[in-house]
C-alpha cells in the first residue's frame, strides 16, 4: 500500500514536470513579415527563409501581430512586461533605460522554478534582471567580432554576431540544469541597419535582381506631412558610405568604426572581395535619379536578406539541438521581431509608422502537440500579448495589471469570440532619428485611423480596398461614420490602456541635437 501511494505520487511529480514546457524565444531586430517567406509578398520565392517556415509547418503564423510602438527599446519592455509604453516606462529609444526593478515575465518565471537566460540584443540599458544568466551585446552591438557583456564581464569574440549568438545559446543549453523547465530569450542583432551580412552570405543573390515594391516611387500624394517630411527615403536617407557600404563615401567614419576597424585582416580580405567589384561597377556606371534610387534598393534589400538567411540558419540550428537532445517534443518555439520594416515599400527603409510594415511584426508559434500544424490565426493580437502568454504556458497565473491578453486560447484552437476587436498604437521618438512624427492610433482589422498630434493631422485607411494605405480617407464625406466609429474606438482604448491625457507633454524630446539629412548624395 506504502509503495504503491509512493510510486503514484512520484508518477504525479513527474507529470507535473513534463506539463511545464520549456519556451525557446527567438527574436530578431528590424525583420518584416515581407521577409519570411511563409508571410507570401513578393521576396518569398526569391529568398526564402525555409527554417522559419517550418515553424509555421509545424505550428501557428499570426498574420495580424501588432505592435504597440513601433521602436526597439520600447518594443522590447512592453514584451517583458506586458504593459504599454506609458506604463513601463520605456516610450522612447534615445537617452532612456528600463526600469530593472519592476515586474515582468522573466522574474515571474524564476519564480515559478524556470531557468531563465538572455542571449544576443538586448538594448534597454539597464542591466538585465529577472535572468539566471543573460550575455549580451553593448546597446545595438555589432555584426562582426562583437563584444558581449556578462555578470562575468566584457569579451570581444571573433565571428558574426548571428553565429555566435547562437553558438551561445546552445551552449547555455547543454550546461543549463537539466531537473528544470526552461525560458530561453535568443536575441538578434540581425537584420538592423547597417545590414552587414555574414562572409559566407557576401555575395549571395548577387546575380539577382531583386523584385522592387510597387510603392518605391511613392509620391505621397493624398497623405500628410508625416509622411512626406520623415527622414528615411532609400533616396535620400540612405548613405553611400555607411549604408551602400562604399567606403570612399564614408565622410562620417561610421563605416570604417563600425566595419573595418573591427574585422580582422583576413575578414576584411574577404569583404572587400565581395564588395570592391560592385562597387566599381556602380562607381562607374554613375547612376542618377530613380536608376540610383533603383540601385540603391538592390543593394540594400540584397544585404537585408543577406543577413535574413544567417537568421534562418540560427532557427535551423537550434531545432536541430532540441531534435537531437530530446527537447523537441516539450519545447515550444516562438518566433518574433520587435517591429516590422520597410524594405521600399512607399520608397522607405526603417520602421516608427503605424502604416502596416512597421506595425505588423512577424509571429509564429511552434507547440507540438498543442498547436494544430500548418494553422493560421488573423485574430489582432500583439507583442502586448506574448508576456501573459508565455506565463499560461508555465502554467503561472497572469497578474492583474498586464494589459494584454494570452495566446494560449487561440493557439489551441478554442473560438476566442470575446477577442480584442481593435488595437492601440502610439509612437514617441521625435525628434529623433528618421523623423517620424509622433501618432497614435486604433485599427479594427480593416480600418485605421492615425493621429499625429503635434501636427493636428488625421489619417483613415480602408485596408480592405486600399491594403497598401495610399489613400487618406479622413476628409472623403462617405468615411464620415466610419472616422466618427473610429474616434469613439481610440477614445475606449486610450481609457481601457490607462493612458494619461497628459502622456504626450510628459515625453522629454530625446534627440534635439538631430540633423535631418539635406539632401540625397549622388554618385561622383
Ligand atoms: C540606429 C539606426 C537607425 C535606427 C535606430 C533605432 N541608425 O540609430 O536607423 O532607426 O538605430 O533602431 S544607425 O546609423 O546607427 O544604424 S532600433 O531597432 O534600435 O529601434
Ligand atoms: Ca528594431
Amino acid at each position: 500500500m506504502f509503495k504503491k501511494s509512493i510510486l503514484i505520487f512520484t508518477l504525479c511529480l513527474s507529470s507535473a514536470f513534463a506539463e511545464k514546457p520549456n519556451i525557446l524565444f527567438v527574436f530578431t531586430d528590424d525583420h518584416a513579415t515581407q521577409a519570411v517567406s511563409a508571410y507570401g509578398g513578393i521576396l518569398k520565392d526569391v529568398a526564402p527563409t525555409p527554417h522559419l517556415d517550418s515553424l509555421a509547418q509545424e505550428g501557428m503564423l499570426f498574420k495580424r501581430c501588432m505592435v504597440t510602438n513601433s521602436i526597439c527599446g520600447p518594443s522590447r519592455a512592453t514584451i517583458l512586461t506586458g504593459k504599454y509604453s506609458h506604463l513601463n516606462g520605456l516610450m522612447v529609444n534615445e537617452n532612456s533605460s528600463f526600469d530593472g526593478s519592476q515586474q515582468t515575465f522573466p522574474k515571474l518565471l524564476q519564480k515559478a522554478n524556470y531557468q531563465t537566460a538572455l542571449i544576443g540584443k538586448w538594448h534597454l540599458r539597464s542591466q538585465p534582471t529577472g535572468f539566471d544568466h543573460w550575455d549580451i551585446l553593448i546597446r545595438q552591438g555589432e555584426y562582426y567580432n562583437p563584444d558581449f557583456i556578462s555578470a562575468s564581464g566584457k569579451e570581444r569574440v571573433e565571428g558574426y554576431c548571428t553565429e555566435i549568438v547562437t553558438d551561445k545559446a546552445i551552449e547555455w543549453l547543454d550546461k543549463r540544469d537539466k531537473n528544470k523547465p526552461f525560458m530561453l530569450m535568443m536575441q538578434h542583432k540581425a537584420p538592423h541597419r547597417e545590414w552587414s551580412p555574414a562572409l559566407k552570405y557576401l555575395t549571395a543573390f548577387d546575380d539577382m535582381t531583386m523584385p522592387e515594391p510597387d510603392t518605391l516611387f511613392d509620391s505621397y500624394e493624398g497623405r500628410g506631412r508625416a509622411a512626406r517630411e520623415q527622414d528615411m527615403t532609400i533616396h535620400k536617407s540612405l548613405e553611400l558610405g555607411k549604408d551602400m557600404k562604399i567606403l570612399k563615401y564614408d565622410k562620417n567614419g561610421h563605416l570604417a568604426a563600425r566595419i573595418y576597424n573591427r574585422m580582422t585582416p583576413e575578414q576584411l580580405k574577404l569583404w572587400k572581395a565581395a564588395y570592391d567589384p560592385k562597387n566599381e561597377k556602380v562607381l562607374k556606371e554613375k547612376p542618377t535619379g530613380k536608376e540610383l534610387i533603383r540601385w540603391k534598393y538592390q543593394r540594400y534589400v540584397k544585404d537585408y536578406l543577406r543577413c535574413i538567411k544567417s537568421v534562418d540558419d540560427s532557427v535551423g540550428r537550434v531545432k536541430k539541438y532540441l531534435k537531437e537532445h530530446g527537447l523537441e517534443k516539450n519545447t515550444i518555439v516562438i518566433y518574433s521581431s520587435d517591429q516590422g520594416f520597410y524594405l521600399g515599400e512607399h520608397g522607405w527603409f526603417d520602421k516608427r509608422f503605424m502604416y502596416d510594415e512597421s506595425y505588423r511584426t512577424p509571429l509564429l508559434v511552434k507547440w507540438p502537440g498543442k498547436v494544430k500544424p500548418g494553422t493560421v490565426s488573423t485574430k489582432l493580437v500583439s507583442n502586448l500579448d506574448f508576456a501573459q502568454t508565455f506565463l499560461e504556458m508555465a502554467g503561472v497565473e497572469q497578474p492583474q495589471d498586464m494589459q494584454g491578453l494570452s495566446l494560449v486560447p487561440i493557439l489551441k484552437g478554442q473560438t476566442a469570440n470575446d477577442w480584442r476587436t481593435s488595437h492601440y498604437y502610439h509612437y514617441y521618438e521625435f525628434p529623433g532619428w528618421h523623423m517620424v512624427q509622433r501618432h497614435e492610433g486604433a485599427y479594427d482589422g480593416r480600418y485605421k485611423l492615425m493621429y499625429f498630434y503635434d501636427i493636428n493631422e488625421w489619417e483613415l485607411y480602408d485596408l480592405h480596398s486600399d491594403p497598401k494605405e495610399m489613400k487618406n480617407q479622413f476628409a472623403n464625406p462617405e468615411y464620415a461614420a466610419v472616422v466618427q466609429k473610429m474616434k469613439g474606438e481610440l477614445k475606449k482604448l486610450r481609457e481601457q490602456y490607462l493612458v494619461p491625457e497628459n502622456v504626450l507633454q510628459d515625453v522629454s524630446n530625446p534627440s534635439q541635437k538631430y540633423v535631418k539629412n539635406p539632401v540625397a548624395e549622388e554618385i561622383e
